[in-house]
């Protein structure tokens, strides 16, 4: 076999080269792999094997999974790391780097036991190196610049070579400049399949990395030396309303797993469902030794997995519980107004500011619907219009749509849940309701003493020869 022609360049489970002896090592002969590229933000649907063991392919939310060759017994990928233009969510684009086109770089897949040889090819204008994060490897293969391997310059390619040691969610990002490279959006998943098909197989399979970016309004680059303060937290650098809902089929058994790459902790949240922790960065957990929660709480530069069954149909939200974690754009400087009657103030600034709107006084939730005008390419700080009028909510957050006629392998957006009958909160019309009950304040009957709200040790009763105090000590 002399020729790798684009025909055998196949990616979802990529062609086996039939009579091709087997490569180890350096392979120099061999030629470059197809870098296929992404330039839409919308989910494409799974790369399923065609060849090969057989497994349940995951979902990248607004992402999509990097095909493969097969060259002897080696699984070869080509990662191009390259500044990308990345859409995180209608009427915002921002100017990131990433792999291949988009960020995050696409979702590797492959097997326990697999050989893979990962080709990088660096068009950044800086040095950089990938680490495969959580993978056990030769030392040489891991990534660090400096320490494990020089930088790959500008314009050159480097090879990565390891066998798959174990199954489980894995992540890969830069360790070369690094806090200037992943503020720019470069990192993706791995995720290695088991061996055995049948080894906790699922029906869906979703990957969520937890990214973040500080993107001034009216501006396309994030400014990489923010560590916390950012204004657009992400799933799959997208945020809502740009990410797509969570599609399931009643019934399905679903796992979804996610990937932290920011600097502080995000507590995922998953309403309708109870779902188990059944996976961490150490590896899958024996069945006897999961638990159940409902928000996971994922620490920083941590995996974890985690399942359930899709029995409770409806639209569930799904989404960060750090509530700034579901806002866009948002400024932290705004000042708290909420009791305060602007009124008066209002009517003075305007004088200065015609035009001059007091907001906050009720509330920011009005602020979701009010046309505001914004500074191009940004994004509304609350937003996304639901059945029932706007969901408030930006960033870390979308839906897990769960339907009863879903087809196996379909995860187009469903619209929105019709409920049925007598199962919506509805508004109160009948007689007008009786004043709450509140508790009293002090005891009926008389004024209130100094004492009613002060804990009296019942063995020191004051008695006219002790009266208490510090006097006694
Ligand atoms: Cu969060």
């Amino acid at each position: 076999m002399t020729d790798i022609s684009r025909r055998n360049l196949l990616g979802a489970g990529g062609l086996v080269l039939a009579g091709t002896s087997m490569i180890s090592g350096r392979t120099q002969a061999a030629g470059l792999p197809e870098a296929p590229s992404m330039d839409k933000a919308t989910t494409q649907p799974p790369l399923v094997p065609t060849t090969g063991v057989d497994y349940q392919p995951v979902v990248t939310l607004n992402g999509w999974t990097l095909p493969w060759r097969m060259r002897g017994d080696w699984k070869e990928f080509h990662l191009v790391a390259e500044p990308v233009v990345r859409e995180m969510a209608p009427g915002m684009k921002a100017h990131l780097w990433g792999y291949n086109g988009q960020s995050p770089g696409p979702t590797i897949e492959a097997v326990e036991g697999d050989k893979v040889r990962i080709f990088v090819t660096n068009k950044l204008p800086e040095a950089t190196a990938v680490h495969w994060h959580g993978q056990t490897l030769p030392n040489g293969m891991d990534g660090v610049a400096g320490l494990n391997q020089p930088g790959i310059p500008p314009g050159k390619t480097f090879v990565y070579e390891f066998i798959l040691r174990r199954s489980g969610t894995f992540m890969y990002h830069p360790h070369s400049d690094e806090m200037v490279q992943m503020a720019m959006g470069m990192m993706g998943f791995f995720v290695v399949h088991p061996r055995d098909p049948a080894e906790r197989r699922v029906d869906r399979d979703f990957v969520w990395l937890l990214n973040a970016y500080d993107i001034e309004a009216g501006s396309y680059v994030p400014k990489v030396n923010t560590m916390l303060d950012m204004n657009m937290w992400c799933f799959n650098s997208r945020v809502w309303p740009g990410i797509d809902p969570m599609v399931a089929r009643q019934g399905d058994k679903v796992r979804m797993r996610f990937g932290n790459l920011t600097m502080t902790n995000h507590p995922i949240h998953v309403h309708g469902v109870d779902f188990k922790v059944t996976g961490t960065d150490g590896g899958w957990i024996p069945p006897e030794r999961q638990w159940f929660e409902v928000s996971a709480d994922v620490a920083v530069g941590q995996m974890r997995a985690i399942e359930f069954n899709a029995d409770n149909l409806g639209d569930w939200a799904v989404h960060c519980h750090k509530s700034h974690h579901t806002m866009n754009a948002m400024g932290h400087s705004v000042r708290t107004y909420i009791g305060v009657n602007l009124k008066s103030t209002a009517k003075r600034i305007q004088k200065i500011a015609p035009g001059y709107m007091p907001m906050g006084s009720t509330g920011m939730g009005s602020m979701a619907e009010m046309e505001m005008p914004l500074p191009e390419n940004t994004l509304p700080m609350m937003t996304g219009a639901g059945p029932f009028g706007s969901v408030e909510m930006g960033g870390m957050f979308t839906v897990l749509k769960v339907r009863p006629d879903v087809a196996p392998g379909d995860y187009r957006d469903p619209g929105w849940y019709q409920h049925p009958e007598g199962t919506l909160a509805y508004e109160w019309t009948g007689e007008p309701l009786p004043e709450p009950t509140r508790a009293p304040d002090t005891p009926k009957g008389r004024k209130a003493r100094e004492t009613d709200l002060r804990v009296v040790d019942p063995r020191k009763r004051r008695t006219a020869s002790n009266p208490g105090g510090h006097g006694n000590h």
